[in-house]
């Protein structure tokens, strides 16, 4: 009986610290992922890639949703090279700078020069009207 009770306290205690263990890998994991807002899936802060680059983007807190209607809880992203978040309620330029995903795409292909960039994602509503640096992500990435 004392031995059963020992391996009960046994398995309990490796249950519990496995539980732990397990939400501490959630924890690392979810650095990014977790905040409210965009958040890249591909490629990472700190990547080094080469010069066509498959980009997946993520958000939480929102729902992706084609442009045009204006819908609450609702955008699209958009893709900044080189350049910052868009202030709130500004609408984000279309350039080729600012690539804007308004029917409501997760992921595109982007070709870059070699050297140092900077990826930002920014999500807007259905105008295309900022949700400002709160619905922004900056990665920092090296083109070889
Ligand atoms: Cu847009």
């Amino acid at each position: 009986m004392k031995q059963w009770l020992a391996i009960i306290a046994l398995a309990s205690t490796l249950f519990i610290s496995s539980m732990a263990q397990a939400a501490c890998k959630h924890e690392g994991a979810c650095s990014q992922s977790c905040t409210l807002g965009p958040h890249f899936v591909s490629p990472k802060d700190g990547d080094t890639v080469s010069s066509e680059i498959l980009v997946k983007m993520g958000i939480k807190g929102m729902k992706v949703h084609k442009a045009g209607d204006l819908i609450e809880g609702t955008g699209h992203h958009h893709l900044i090279i080189d350049g910052g978040y868009v202030a709130e309620n500004e609408v984000v330029p279309a350039d080729e700078k600012h690539i804007h995903f308004g029917k409501g795409q997760t992921e595109t292909i982007i070709n870059l020069k070699p050297g140092k960039h900077t990826l930002t994602l920014q999500f807007a509503d259905g105008h295309h009207q900022s949700y400002g640096k709160i619905m922004s992500r900056t990665i920092n990435i090296t083109v070889k």
